[in-house]
């Protein structure tokens, strides 16, 4: 290597890792400004409203985060929404900052808009970001998915009757099918899923939204769920991945192509095997992933956003794959008065 290229190469290298150093605890502010501005929408019944601030107030803090970032999954197209929409370009770096880390991101400013209208468990701010090309760009569909942990790795099959998945999950988790709490999405289109799962004697937790934040709880110790199965969306199911690869979890996902329209639309996006079977390095593969999520209602790994007189508490978990660190962030947003007091948790 000439002593230009070793250069240009070790930058490129630096300005990579440095992505996961500075950046992580930075898209903490991203997602934890979005659970702020949703929370204060908790319970309104208006979850567009809930969705708009949320989106708002991540757009204004994403532009001061010290990157040249790019949405690749987001609120839509660029007709469809005015902001975070695909290929629009977010961050402080864009105009002078060519030393800053060049980052594609996934986002989704609130994941369970309707738990959040409503006051239910589950609702989350959350956002995936890696070196540019390390998340798929997917379509706006229907995805086929079974998220697991750590254990059950290489035990499940997208293919397998449900009852030999839950079987070898129960086997890696050294417990009895009985034992297992499968997730599913709450909706006529799972009866035959829900059906299959009681006749194989697992116990279910149905939920009305917010398959994200459960495939997240599958891939966690002690949360209470061993596995997430059934159709979801599919730009979520890429942010998924992203954990799962800071978790060393799995997602195994196949896009749903049920309408004429939809097949010309993966015909155009370059989408060549329409059955393909992704895995989570498949749907996130960057080599420095971050990914960040902040609770605005209660749920299994975070609590929702408190407000008091002090100021604003929340919750997140920021991970980064490559340096391998899981954050479970606690954090205080002080009210700007000069008595202001802080607890310990
Ligand atoms: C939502 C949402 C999920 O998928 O249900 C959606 O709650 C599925 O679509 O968390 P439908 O509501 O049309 O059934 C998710 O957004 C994410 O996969």
């Amino acid at each position: 290597m000439t002593t230009r290229v070793a250069d240009k190469h070790n930058e490129t290298r630096n300005l990579a890792h440095q992505m996961e150093f500075e950046l992580a605890l930075e898209f903490a502010r991203v997602v934890e400004d979005a659970a702020i501005a949703s929370a204060h929408t908790m319970g309104t019944g208006d979850r567009e409203r809930a969705d708009h601030v949320a989106t708002e107030a991540m757009r204004t803090t994403m532009d001061t985060v010290p990157m040249r970032g790019t949405i690749v999954i987001g609120e839509g197209e660029r007709d469809q929404a005015p902001m975070l929409y695909i290929g629009e370009h977010v961050g402080a770096g864009w105009h002078d900052g060519e030393n800053l880390p060049e980052v594609d991101i996934a986002v989704d400013p609130l994941e369970g808009t309707n738990l959040c209208a409503t006051g239910a468990p589950g609702a989350i701010t959350v956002l995936a970001a890696s070196e540019k090309g390390g998340l798929l760009n997917a379509p706006d569909c229907y995805m086929e998915k079974i998220v697991v942990g750590p254990s059950c790795k290489d035990a499940v099959d997208l293919d397998a009757p449900v009852k030999e998945n839950l079987k070898a999950i129960a086997r890696r988790l050294s417990r009895d099918i009985s034992d297992l709490v499968v997730v599913v999405l709450d909706r006529p289109r799972h009866e035959k899923l829900i059906d299959d799962i009681r006749r194989a004697g697992a116990r279910i937790r149905l939920i009305t939204d917010g398959d994200l934040s459960a495939g997240i709880a599958a891939a966690v110790i002690g949360t209470g769920v061993h596995v997430v199965m059934g159709s979801g969306g599919a730009p979520e199911g890429v942010i998924t991945a992203a954990a799962m690869r800071c978790l060393n979890g799995e997602i195994l996902a196949r896009l749903v192509i049920n309408t004429p329209e939809l097949e010309a639309r993966i015909e155009k996006m370059g989408i060549k095997d329409k059955k393909k079977i992704y895995t989570a390095k498949d749907l996130a593969p960057g080599k420095n992933l971050v990914f960040a999520a902040t609770g605005v209602t209660d749920g299994a790994l975070m609590k929702g956003v408190r407000f008091f007189g002090e100021g604003t508490r929340t919750s997140s978990i920021v991970m980064t794959r490559h340096s391998g660190k899981v954050r479970f962030v606690e954090s205080i947003h002080l009210a700007k008065r000069a008595d202001v007091k802080v607890r310990f948790m």
